[in-house]
């Protein structure tokens, strides 16, 4: 099956945004394959209210290893069947707790083969500090790897904070040429491009 990816650093919004883009695509009760990083993997049947409360947190590395739902996406032209594969948040340099960093190559496994990437970034940190403190390395190097693919997007996420459109102006400044959507997974505006960008590429 046919796999989209979101990946970025911690608490960016990934969970937040794989949840309610499944709930936007019409799934009603997630099917979430989880694998941890220690290899273990089992399923889950979940609410939407239910998965939002809790898989998603304020604190980062909540999620650590992949949550993988299947999606039947509807589209003009039928339906489309593809997994959206939520990951750990990326971390700078060589972290110090051996789950996260077994959690990071597993999630870097996962980009190799995926056809679509949603790579996302908090706009709204980046319009607080700054792009070159909010972005890490990692950011630039996830976009370096997705130049040379097609089905690589940015998702400048958490747009419906104030901060997000300094925010933005930044990112499309430190990543020029690529395609970057301005999203917020909290309210789901912007949903319907990255919907459009996925099905042409999947
Ligand atoms: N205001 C606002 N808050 C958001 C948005 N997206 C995520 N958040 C908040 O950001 C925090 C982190 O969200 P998660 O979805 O758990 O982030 P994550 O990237 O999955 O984090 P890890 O799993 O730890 O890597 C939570 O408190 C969310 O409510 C958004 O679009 N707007
Ligand atoms: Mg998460």
């Amino acid at each position: 099956m046919r796999e989209c990816i979101v990946i970025g650093k911690a608490n960016v919004g990934k969970t937040l945004f794989a949840i309610n883009f499944a709930d936007y695509l019409k799934v009603t009760r997630l099917n979430i394959e989880f694998a941890t990083p220690s290899g273990e993997s089992y399923r889950r049947v979940l609410s939407v209210p239910l998965a939002l409360q809790e898989l998603i947190s304020d604190q980062p590395h909540h999620t650590l290893g992949l949550q993988r739902i299947e999606i039947q996406m509807p589209g003009v032209k039928g339906r489309k069947y593809f997994a959206l594969v939520d990951t750990s948040g990326l971390t700078e340099g060589i972290h110090g707790e051996t789950l996260i960093r077994r959690a990071m190559a597993q999630t870097l496994a996962k980009v190799r083969d995926a056809h679509v990437i949603l790579h996302l970034i908090d706009a709204s940190r980046s319009g607080q500090v700054g792009a070159i403190e909010a972005l890490g390395e990692v950011d630039w190097q996830v976009a370096q790897f997705g130049a040379m693919r097609t089905g690589y997007a940015i998702l400048a996420n958490k747009m419906d904070l104030k901060e997000a459109q300094n925010g933005l102006v930044q990112i499309r400044r430190e990543f020029p040429g690529h395609v970057i959507f301005p999203v917020s997974a909290l309210l789901k505006t912007g949903f319907e491009e990255v919907k459009q960008f996925v099905w042409r590429h999947l």
